[in-house]
């Protein structure tokens, strides 16, 4: 099994028994009770049930292999064309990583069948199988406070696949490590997501779910926390001391360029559905769709866009998504009274904006940012 694995590039590669993970089970039970996965719909009670037992997974189950890839690959040089860009999650900046493990996977299953005679069932993310514990039960890391995998030099910087089978495989012994006195994640997540104590994270603050899974309006408190980060978060990864950076990312999380790290914010918001879908053809990108990817470039801007990107928030207030419209609306208010900047202009565009709104969450956006822009200093009344 190790030769199948080191034959797909799998350095990583653990082993685990396929028995019920009971605690892990409880655990996540109670984050779905308590709300801590609310927006992840397909997430319910009996998928998490399902999701933490093997068996249920593939039918006479007696072994998880669980497998990584690093993806932890340097910044690319900063641009230097002084344009406001947008930052994506590691993860993120080459190819889909499901489509790299996919294949790797399909491949080494296929071989278990023919070679060893045995059944195998692949996945990666989307399960049924929840890969943080299952990792940590086969000693391939351990859970850390941020909630990640920590792999020894490595740190959080991997990525998961599992395969299961119903070959009897020698479990890897569980490693004895923590966190300890640690809470630099914790510390470091710019929204509070991550619970005081630790291990437990709260998707409904989470930078992350936002950019990526949420479909519709971001909540207005968290937006300004946002920063420039347009698909995905690494903030309690940075700040993660775990890991000495033993292995090199896979070269397919590699970024071609600095536009895959860090895009140009206005010329994101200027993709429609087929430039869109054009740019990012096989990129884990693709999730969060062309909609929910303009949202999160217009609160970028406003965050921390120059007074060069007032044109491009006026133009995304005619966008045709009322949801890209909303938050436009947002992101011009903000962005004008964060610099300084003289608001007639940007009152004139909301005001006319206005006139032919009739979406109600787009004119509710536009009513709150002219009622913003009027009570801040400078402002007129
Ligand atoms: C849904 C999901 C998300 C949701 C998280 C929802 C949530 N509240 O946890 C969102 C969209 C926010 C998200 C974000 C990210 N994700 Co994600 N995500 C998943 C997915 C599909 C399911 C994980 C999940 O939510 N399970 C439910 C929760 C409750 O359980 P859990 O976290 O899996 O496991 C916990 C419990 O079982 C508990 N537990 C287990 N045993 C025990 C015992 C005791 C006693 C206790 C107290 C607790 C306990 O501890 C575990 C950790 O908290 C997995 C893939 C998969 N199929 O597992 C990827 C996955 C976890 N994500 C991954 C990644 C890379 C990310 C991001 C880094 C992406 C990014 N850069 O933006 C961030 C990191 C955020 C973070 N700090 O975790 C990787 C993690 C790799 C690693 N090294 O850990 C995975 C494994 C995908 C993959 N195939 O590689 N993700
Ligand atoms: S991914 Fe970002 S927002 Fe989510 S828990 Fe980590 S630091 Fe916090
Ligand atoms: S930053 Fe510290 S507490 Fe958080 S996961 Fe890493 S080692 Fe654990």
């Amino acid at each position: 099994m190790l030769e199948l694995a080191r034959g797909e590039g799998f350095e990583l590669v653990r082993f685990t028994g396929a028995e019920p993970l009971t605690a892990a089970r409880e655990e996540a039970l109670r984050a779905h009770a308590e709300g801590r996965l609310d927006g992840l719909d397909w997430m319910t009670n009996g998928w998490l049930i399902r999701a933490t037992d093997p068996g249920a997974f593939l039918a006479g189950a007696r072994t998880v292999v669980l497998l990584a890839l690093p993806c932890h690959a340097p910044e690319p040089e900063p641009a230097t064309d002084g344009r406001s860009r947008g930052r994506v999650a590691r993860y993120a900046r080459g190819r889909d990583y499901h489509r790299v493990f996919e294949k790797k996977l399909r491949q080494m299953a296929r071989a278990i069948r023919q070679e060893l005679g045995a059944a195998a069932r692949p996945t990666v993310d989307y399960g049924p199988l929840l890969e943080r514990p299952l990792a940590a039960a086969s000693g391939m890391g351990w859970l850390g406070k941020s909630s990640m995998l920590l792999v020894p030099g490595v740190g959080p910087w991997v990525l998961l696949g599992a395969i299961a089978t119903d070959l009897v495989i020698e479990p890897d012994p569980q490693l004895a490590k923590s966190c300890g006195s640690c809470t630099r994640c914790i510390v470091a997540c710019p929204t509070g997501a991550l619970s005081p104590e630790g291990y437990l994270l709260d998707s409904r603050r989470c930078i992350s779910y936002h950019t990526i899974e949420n479909r519709g309006p971001i909540p207005r408190e968290l937006r300004p926390l946002f920063g420039d980060r347009v698909f995905g978060c690494d903030d309690c990864l940075d700040a993660c001391p775990v890991g000495a950076r033993r292995f090199d990312s896979h070269p397919d999380f590699v970024p071609g360029s600095i536009d895959d790290a860090r895009p140009v914010l206005a010329d994101l918001i200027a993709l429609d559905e087929d430039a869109f879908t054009e740019r990012f053809r096989g990129r884990a990108i693709m999730r969060a769709k062309r909609d929910g990817m303009i949202r999160n470039a217009c609160i970028a801007l406003g965050n921390t866009g120059t007074s060069e990107d007032v044109a491009v928030l006026n133009a995304a207030l005619g966008d045709h998504a009322a949801l890209v419209r909303g938050h436009a609306a947002w992101a011009l208010g903000r962005l004008v009274r964060r610099l300084g900047l003289e608001q007639d202009s940007a009152v004139a565009a909301l005001e006319n904006a206005f006139t032919s709104e009739h979406h109600t969450f787009a004119r509710e956006e536009i009513a709150v940012a002219l009622a913003e822009l009027r009570d801040a200093p400078g402002g007129h009344r």
